[in-house]
């Protein structure tokens, strides 16, 4: 679609373009625009502008990827159709793993692995493909796929994981969650960083780190904190980590809300 860069939706529609592309192209799950459209309500009410709260958070996130020991990026469809190329550099810059991790299936039957199907997982083999080659054509040097159900609480697809990946990591940055995993996976005794829109999800709740942002505007600048903070030693990092508290974060950003509102 053609947009005129005048138009004071600029961003917002020249957005949606993308994610529908990634539809078309086999990446984001037909889903995947419903969440978009619930995002971009919440990014209405922060003024989509990234707040002072989603800057805290992504101070603090810069942090802990850099203490981590085995750092890792979780992908899903729309993660991978708004930011390949921002993945792929802040992949390199941790450095961290990246692997597939996808929610839906596809419900037609022509996209279903002619293999052996063996639960979800087989059945939206075909997408988590097409999410790994767009990395690789964004610059990923490796992507990990989801091998075995080792992601203990959950019954979803979401439980595949590669043993070299999710299931070794420390610190699992889940951008875009729907909720059980990143509860499963604090409860696996790993810490959590996740982009929501929205400060009231399960997600947002559960995770150690939650930047209430657009992740188009909240990657970059996450990507800029972390080659500033590389040169930190250890204990810097992680002073600035402790002081850091995602339950008055997401009370800021209510009361931000709150506030627009009335
Ligand atoms: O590819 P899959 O199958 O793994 O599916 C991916 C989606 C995102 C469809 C899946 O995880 C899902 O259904 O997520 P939910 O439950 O809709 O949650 C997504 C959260 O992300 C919601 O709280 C949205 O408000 C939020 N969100 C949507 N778009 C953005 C966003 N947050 C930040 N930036 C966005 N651009």
């Amino acid at each position: 679609m053609s947009i005129p860069k005048s138009h004071p939706r600029y961003v917002s529609l020249k957005t949606r373009d993308t994610i529908v592309d990634g539809v078309k192209k086999g990446i984001t799950s037909t889903h995947g625009l419903i969440a978009h459209g619930r995002g971009e309500a919440f990014d209405y009410l922060i003024k989509e502008k990234t707040q002072k709260f989603a800057l805290e958070a992504i101070e603090a996130a810069a942090c802990l990827l850099l203490s981590a020991k085995e750092p890792l990026i979780s992908v899903n469809g729309n993660v991978a159709a708004l930011c390949p190329k921002e993945i792929v550099s802040l992949a390199k810059l941790i450095p961290a793993k990246i692997e597939v991790n996808i929610f839906h299936t596809r419900k037609n039957r022509r996209f279903f692995v002619s293999q052996k199907s063996e639960g979800f997982f087989r059945k939206s083999k075909k997408r988590g493909i097409a999410i790994a080659a767009y990395l690789a054509k964004n610059g990923a040097k490796e992507v990990l796929m989801p091998k075995k159900p080792l992601i203990k609480y959950i019954e979803s697809n979401r439980r595949f994981c590669n043993p070299q990946g999710i299931a070794k990591a420390d610190v699992v940055f889940v951008p875009l969650e729907d909720g059980d995993r990143c509860q499963a996976l604090r409860k696996m005794g790993k810490k959590v960083i996740t982009v929501d829109l929205n400060p009231m999800s399960r997600t947002s709740k559960a995770a150690t780190i939650t930047i209430v942002d657009n992740i188009k505007r909240a990657l970059p600048i996450l990507i800029k904190t972390i080659k500033r903070y590389k040169k930190l030693n250890k204990n810097k990092l992680k002073n600035k980590i402790k002081r850091y508290n995602n339950k008055k974060i997401l009370k800021e950003s209510l009361q931000y809300i709150s506030k627009s509102l009335s």
